[in-house]
């Protein structure tokens, strides 16, 4: 019976899923980078700069990892009945490609390894990651040149972003002209590594393509003004934008020689992590329950009809599988925070889960906010954590509740230009099985919250995608949902629900969301000193 493959190659590791939809069977095999391949030099999977605002990869790294993953799969015996394989990776991440890399892709000798091979095709040693925030400059310059912020906004589906591939790539030129001018092909990582699977250089698809300041989210396409303000000859080294999943073709000589996958084996375009988690959770087509990814980083996100323009400067519009769009909300202090704090006290997952279930909603008032880095929502440059309301930093279980309310309550606050506030939320990624945090969650949101057996929702909706395509292509065509359904088994025996007097201690009238937006806008130097609002919360609810 066929089986569909996905694989997501993440901020801190790559996972393949693979699933036969007949038997509801699946199968997940994991790579962490920092434990596999120590001679990078990754801390959670990345590489820092000379400041914490600089965070890139090596994509030779990459390489290893899919040689790696697939001589696993092979080993175990899953490549041959693989008729379909489809790639998500963390988004945003650019790669930089000389013009040797369309041949040497297509020459790989099956007798050895990939990266011996490929290790001269990049242009730029380094591929800048999601958590790089070093070109506010560039952000700055592409914003004014495009006429301001809405229109940015309103054209791309996001204001300039430090993270996404147009100001990398301007920065890029700007900083080392020579490397640019050496530079073929630019790439997001979703797409390099589907090139490794296909022996050719493969086009980017909306839901990564999107991200990256240079398209029109309207109609699809590259947009010429902004590629012409973001660097000289941009046009030519992009590959082409996909609005929807297609094929980029079938696997290569390499992989049918070196690891028994079948000659005809289907290769999708590539996607992001997120729209990718999109599809494994089953969100296509359903805008009225929201997703929330719990991973290195946080990330809240939904199915759209259609795209709203708003006077927004947050927030981003993707594409999505089946050709419509998607928001995403990014929080870079998700898990790393968290666990800064789980570490500083000397506690682990369980305790960490304890304390949110023990201790009362609303922390007495007591807010903290929680930029271990620059932080993307809101956009905080200079990183540190700031606390309020008589937070002791010594104080185990309040620090925990604050770190956990204040990440919720970030994620509410900055997802009000979504529109509809949703009833029930998924929740994936490694932070899914905290218990404690899946609390904070339905009582911030006021929403029934479910989590999944399967947590790699972005390998799970690469693998779906994969699988929606091929049937579809051999004239069987069935539904993301029906696909979906036998792996999205419940992770509890009941669903959390929200409870009445913890949403108060959100929603009310002097209650702690209003606490935390004002001690946010207060050190973004858009607000007052919050301690009166502290005080009222005090005084409302009696502490
Ligand atoms: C989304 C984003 C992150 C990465 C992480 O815009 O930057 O969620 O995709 O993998």
């Amino acid at each position: 019976m066929p089986t569909y493959l996905g694989l997501d190659l993440s901020t801190q590791g790559l996972t393949a899923i693979i699933i036969e939809p007949q038997t509801g069977e699946l199968k997940e095999v994991s790579i962490n980078f920092d434990e596999t391949y120590p001679e990078y030099g990754t801390r959670d999977g990345v590489i820092f700069g000379d400041g914490p605002d600089q965070v890139y990869a090596d994509p030779r790294m990459f390489i290893e990892a899919v040689g790696d993953m697939l001589a696993l799969l092979a080993e175990k015996k899953l490549t041959s009945r693989v008729t379909a394989i489809a790639v998500s990776a963390q988004q945003h991440g650019s790669v930089y490609l000389n013009d040797t890399a369309g041949g040497v892709l297509k020459r790989l000798d099956a007798g050895r390894n990939m990266l011996p091979q490929l290790d001269h095709i990049f242009a730029r040693a380094i591929a800048p990651i999601w958590m790089d925030s070093s070109t506010g400059t560039e952000c700055n310059e592409i914003t004014e040149a495009a006429g301001g912020i809405h229109n940015v906004v309103r054209i791309t589906g996001s204001a300039a972003t430090e993270r996404f591939a147009g100001p990398q790539i301007r920065k890029f030129w700007k900083t080392d002209a020579s490397g640019y001018e050496k530079t073929a092909h630019i790439t997001l990582i979703s797409a390099f590594i589907t090139a490794l699977l296909t022996g050719h250089l493969a086009p980017l698809d909306a839901g990564d393509g999107y991200g990256a300041n240079l398209a029109d989210i309207h109609n699809g396409r590259w947009h010429n003004e902004l590629l012409q303000i973001t660097s000289p000859g941009l046009a030519d080294k992009l590959p082409r934008l996909a609005t929807r999943d297609e094929r980029a073709g079938k696997v290569s000589n390499y992989l049918v020689h070196r690891y028994g996958f079948q000659p005809g084996t289907d290769v999708l375009i590539g996607s992001g992590d997120n729209p990718s988690s999109l599809v494994g959770l089953g969100l296509i087509g359903e805008p009225h329950i929201k997703g929330i990814s719990l991973g290195t980083s946080d990330t809240y996100f939904g199915y759209m009809r259609s795209v709203t323009d708003s006077d927004r400067s947050e927030g981003h519009i993707f594409g999505t599988a089946d050709g419509q769009v998607m928001f995403l909300l990014c929080f870079k202090n998700g898990s790393l925070a968290r666990e800064a704090i789980k570490d500083a006290h000397r506690l682990n997952w369980h305790e960490f889960s304890d304390i949110l279930l023990q201790t009362k909603p609303g922390n007495q008032g007591r807010i903290m906010l929680p930029f271990f880095l620059p932080e993307i929502t809101p956009v905080v440059a200079q990183p540190g954590v700031r606390r309020f309301g008589g937070l002791d930093p010594d104080d185990a279980e309040a620090n925990v509740r604050a770190v956990a309310e204040a990440q919720i309550m970030a994620m509410y606050i900055h997802s009000e230009w979504t529109g509809q506030r949703p009833g029930q939320i998924l929740v994936t990624a490694g932070g899914s099985g905290n218990m404690g945090l899946l609390n904070v969650i339905a009582q911030v949101f006021n929403a029934k919250v479910q989590t999944f057996e399967v947590t790699a929702s972005a390998a799970l909706g690469a693998a779906v995608r994969a699988a929606h395509w091929s049937l579809d292509n051999r004239g069987d065509p069935i539904s993301w949902q029906k696909l979906v359904e036998p792996f999205t088994r419940s992770s509890t025996a009941i669903d959390i629900l929200p409870d009445p007097e913890a949403v108060r201690t959100y929603h009310e009238d002097n209650g702690l969301l209003s606490v935390y937006a004002a001690c946010e806008k207060y050190h973004l130097g858009l607000g007052p000193d919050p301690d009166p609002i502290i005080e009222k919360f005090k005084a409302t609810f009696n502490y």
